[in-house]
């Protein structure tokens, strides 16, 4: 359980059984693991294991195995095991020495089995030899080199450590997007379908689609009448690794992974985003991970106040409470109260006060404001703009006519040309771009020119039938070209003019890093001047909750893309909708749609699943402020093609 928690579940309220099967597989694995910390006999911990891995793939009902008997005739269950399982599984009670297991083991030695790649064999070692207890104690060691001498270990296995306790304290303070998405949106569903709840909406940061995740925050509304039954139901939903606390109106939990119905599994990550973001380590830790919830139960009438301070942002909530004070309300979580009337009271009993709020929109409206959608809560000028009828019509999934930045088999996609162009015409889409990596980028099997070339005359003939058949579909033809010494672009000009357009993009991501931001800033102007380039592709490299991009002051690349554009030429900047990159980064969508730079919203998609991460730049945009005119995708493909003919 890498990132999780190493507690014993808590019964189901209702049964037998009492636990599922995944519950058992895990907790008989749990205790092979600490019996191995304790030092205990390496056939007694593997008899443990066995019978994990047994029950992991058990094809019957564990239920019924047990009711019937039948699961002390199961190879690798001998008696012992087999009556232990049935006290869990039909009383709802772990074995006593298990239990005792899990109280007697100091906290910090199961702390260390959350470092990706060590075992509770070495942690037992270093825990004898060297007085190791906790990842605290353990890194220290590491640092003084206290490790490398150890037998069995070496240099190589304490940099290791070093790396994923770097590794584990990233993953354990925010997550990426996608994955909060996943699991707030798991566990709002499992709490909006038990009885008694009105609504249950995924507030906090998760809601303003932030890049990333502190821990998820839901608002639930339930009459008072029902609030217990709520609350208890609550807890005994399953995916809860452990309860933080459970006060009057506030619960705090951990979720893991068998909050998904379907096993978990992050898919396939582009083998260079994988390696900056920890390789191997990573998906083990998210298989084994957790993320922290805080649940609010209020009465439907305060919901929509409790609603909206808890999506926040802090700052916007400020923001929002001063324009309040200024009216003589006072806004808080439970209501918006008339001060005169508030006087000393406080919490709950000031709201009965409260102005009242079917929805957050009334609450703006109490405001004078209009309705401000949650991506623009982080006060960026948005509670002005609600004054003053200027908020954006932010651009929405409906309004995506094709994106641009795209691979194929032909450079290190996994769908044909064919495959992919069949998915965007079903995913609605009008038109889609192609561009595969060019020869530089030998990893990614950078295609030659004169494959370049070969595609580009399949995708038209593809487009003349299309044409013919009367199929409003197309393709257009680019490349994703690397960004070379100089700022110039791989594969010769008069290639490059061949194409519909060019995704200029860093991969040497190494260099770049290591050099200042004038010098990259001067780099990446020359490439824009390249009368080819059309894109500028993840204009900083980075990769969330992996590795910072390299220096570059983006300010006056997107001046120099206006420059262009004022000019007639399109240069756009690309807004990279991988979940793990999201560069262009929200705060400068704004400033680049200042400018009149066109937004590209690219999913950079490697794969047909792939082309769905054009959700996750729709978020990101709406959050930057993005509305449809700003961006390339909302153009049918005969105006995009005029723009393109156009450019140089
Ligand atoms: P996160 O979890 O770090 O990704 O970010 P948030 O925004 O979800 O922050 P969180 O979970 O600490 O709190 C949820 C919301 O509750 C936050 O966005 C605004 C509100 N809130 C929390 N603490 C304060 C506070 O001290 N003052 C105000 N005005 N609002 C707060
Ligand atoms: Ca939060
Ligand atoms: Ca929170
Ligand atoms: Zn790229």
């Amino acid at each position: 359980m890498a990132g999780g928690t190493f507690a014993l579940p808590k019964p189901r309220p209702t049964g037998p059984p009492f636990f599922s099967r995944n519950q058992v597989a895990n907790v008989l694995h749990q205790v092979a693991v600490l019996l191995e910390l304790q030092g205990a006999n390496v056939f007694r911990v593997r008899s443990y294991q066995n019978a994990s891995r047994m029950l992991g793939s058990l094809t019957e009902d564990l239920g019924e195995l047990v009711a019937s008997g039948e699961i002390f005739d199961m190879k690798g269950i001998g008696k012992g095991l087999g009556s232990a399982l049935s006290q869990a599984i039909g009383e709802g009670k772990w074995p006593d020495d298990w239990v005792e297991l899990h109280t007697s083991t100091p906290p910090g030695l199961i702390e260390m089995l959350g470092i990706p790649g060590l075992g509770p064999k070495r942690i037992k070692l270093m825990a004898d030899e060297l007085g190791v207890d906790s990842v605290a104690s353990l890194k220290q060691a590491a640092l003084d080199n206290k490790i490398a001498p150890m037998k069995g270990f070496g240099a190589k296995s304490q940099q290791r450590m070093l790396d994923g306790i770097e590794l584990l304290s990233r993953f354990r303070a925010r997550r990426r997007l996608d994955i909060g998405l996943r699991y707030g949106e798991a566990f709002q569903r499992k709490i909006a379908a038990l009885d008694g709840v009105h609504r249950a909406t995924l507030a906090g940061s998760a809601r303003r689609r932030k890049d990333t995740i502190g821990d998820l925050d839901v608002v639930v509304a339930v009459d008072d009448a029902d609030h217990e039954m709520v609350a208890n139901a609550i807890l005994n939903l399953s995916g809860i690794a452990d309860v933080k606390g459970a006060g009057d109106s506030k619960i705090s939990l951990i979720l893991d992974t068998t909050i998904f119905d379907e096993s978990f599994t992050v898919g396939h990550i582009d083998p260079n985003v994988l390696d900056a973001i920890g390789g191997d380590d990573y998906e083990q830790l998210e298989a084994g991970g957790t993320i922290d919830a805080q649940v609010r139960l209020v009465p439907p009438h305060v919901e929509p106040f409790t609603l909206a301070y808890f999506t926040g942002s802090k700052e916007h909530n400020i923001a929002m409470r001063q324009r309040a004070i200024d009216r003589g309300l006072r806004l808080n979580e439970f209501g918006l109260i008339p001060e005169a009337m508030a006087g000393e009271l406080k919490g709950m009993e000031a709201a009965v006060h409260s102005l009242s709020a079917a929805d957050e929109a009334a609450i703006y409206a109490h405001l004078d404001l209009a309705y401000v959608p949650p991506e623009l809560r982080e006060d960026m000028g948005e509670v002005d703009a609600a004054a003053s009828g200027s908020l954006p019509n932010l651009i929405q999934m409906g309004d995506i006519r094709g994106a641009l930045h795209n691979h194929t088999t032909l450079s290190d996609g996994e769908a044909s040309l064919e495959l992919m162009a069949d998915t965007a015409r079903k995913m609605g889409w009008n038109w889609l771009g192609i561009a595969d990596h060019s020869p530089t980028l030998k990893i990614a099997n950078g295609a030659s020119s004169a494959d370049l070339l070969e595609q580009g005359r399949t995708i038209k003939a593809y487009n003349a039938s299309w044409a013919e058949e009367g199929v409003d579909f197309r393709l257009f033809h680019g490349v994703e070209s690397d960004i070379l010494e100089g700022g110039k672009l791989d594969h010769p000009d008069d290639v490059l003019a061949e194409l519909d357009y060019v995704v200029a993009s860093v991969h040497a991501m190494t260099k770049w890093r290591g050099r200042d931001e004038v010098e990259n800033t001067e780099e990446l102007l020359k490439v824009i001047d390249h009368p080819a380039t059309t894109v500028l592709g993840h204009p900083t490299g980075r990769i969330l909750q992996g590795r910072e991009g390299y220096e570059v002051d983006l300010f006056t690349v997107l001046e120099h893309m206006a420059e262009h554009n004022d000019n007639g030429r399109l240069k756009a900047i690309e807004l990279n909708a991988s979940p793990y990159r999201l560069d262009l980064d929200w705060r400068l969508c704004k400033h680049a749609k200042g400018l009149g730079v066109p937004v590209a919203i690219n999913p950079d998609a490697h794969s047909i699943r792939g082309l769905s991460d054009i959700a996750y730049g729709v978020m990101t945009a709406r959050k930057g402020w993005i509305e449809a005119h700003d961006t390339l995708n909302a153009l049918d493909g005969a105006t995009l093609a005029e723009h393109m003919r156009q450019r140089a």
